[in-house]
């Protein structure tokens, strides 16, 4: 299964265009690219670098739970969606600090600056665990996937949750071809630090199997698409789990999937390493509703990966 996955590495490096992008870093990139990973045969968390599963986790606990504020993800020691919170802190008039502009591309190429920008980002995180009132003020990122899938707003002013509806409509009307969650709101997108990666996602079911397929417009598929896959794999478990189906395939379609060209070497390192297979999934069977999870009811058996390969995060 993971090789479908190296296999796109691959292909980006031998056929890739040569692209600029919003970061300005430059990738590598092919359009329209599809992965099938059939989850009858172990849970899709790649082998040849580690990926840090528990952030997965609590992040996807996270969105299910239609939060938006970041204090969850930080009492998890999640890390994942800091930079969107600490930017809306350093423009508003409650900071004091040093100057933090631009610190993304900063902290990457002056690290005098970075040093400083791990202490002012260190303080900001404390006070949001700490000070439910900072947190309420400066941990809430507003219209991200939280929003977007259990309370999308609607012109009338009512709300719509997508996660339990497309759960109630698999359990009724299972070979519906309506069965899809949707997070792209084309009136946000002109005003969102960043419109939605996974845009749509789809369910299907046949045979007793549960499938799910994702598009997702955009890929950094050494960073971002190994987190992207292992989420989607969970949901796709815990739906299953609830609707009483077996998990059939993830089948991830991604728009412009890039490699940026300062992960290049770790893409080649990736690829000489041998794969392991691939772990199993355990959910706590006393749980029915997706939504009364917690971190300690999902592990992960079996996983014997690679050590870490680090990148810089293109921001
Ligand atoms: N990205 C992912 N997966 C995600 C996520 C972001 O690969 O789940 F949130 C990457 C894709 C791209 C960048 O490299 O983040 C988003 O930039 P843009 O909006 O310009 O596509």
């Amino acid at each position: 299964m993971e090789e479908t996955y190296l296999q796109l590495e691959r292909d980006i490096l031998a056929n890739g265009n040569d692209k600029t992008d919003r970061t300005q870093t430059g990738t590598k990139s092919l359009f329209g690219y599809q992965m099938r990973f059939d989850l009858s045969q172990g849970f899709p968390l790649l082998t040849t670098k580690k990926v840090p599963f528990g952030l997965i986790k609590s992040e996807l606990l996270w969105f299910l739970k239609g939060d938006t504020n970041i204090q969850y993800l930080l009492k998890h020691k999640n890390h994942i969606w800091d930079e969107w919170a600490f930017k809306n802190y350093i423009e508003s008039n409650d900071y004091v600090g040093p100057d933090m502009t631009d610190f993304g591309r900063r902290a990457l190429s002056d690290p005098e600056f970075k040093k400083e920008y791990d202490v002012q980002k260190k303080v900001f995180c404390d006070k949001i665990i700490e000070d439910d009132e900072f947190a309420k003020k400066f941990g809430e990122l507003g219209d991200v996937y939280g929003s977007q899938w259990r309370e999308w707003k609607t012109r009338q002013g009512d709300t719509i949750d997508q996660i339990s509806d497309v759960i109630e409509a698999i359990k009724k009307t299972p070979d519906s071809r309506r069965l899809i969650v949707s997070a792209w709101n084309p009136e946000d997108v002109p005003n969102v630090a960043l419109p939605p990666c996974h845009t749509l996602f789809q369910f299907y079911v046949a045979d007793g199997k549960l499938s799910c397929q994702l598009y997702q417009r955009s890929g950094d598929v050494f960073l971002g698409v190994p987190f992207n896959i292992a989420s989607y794999a969970l949901l796709t478990h815990l739906i299953a789990k609830e609707v009483g189906l077996e998990v059939g395939e993830f089948i991830h379609t991604l728009g412009d999937a890039h490699i940026y060209s300062n992960h290049m070497e770790q893409v080649k390192e990736q690829l000489t390493r041998e794969v392991q297979p691939m772990p199993k999934l355990w959910l706590n069977p006393d749980k029915e509703s997706i939504f009364d999870y917690d971190m300690s009811d999902i592990k992960i058996e079996g996983y014997n990966p690679a050590p870490p390969i680090k990148a810089p995060v293109a921001v």
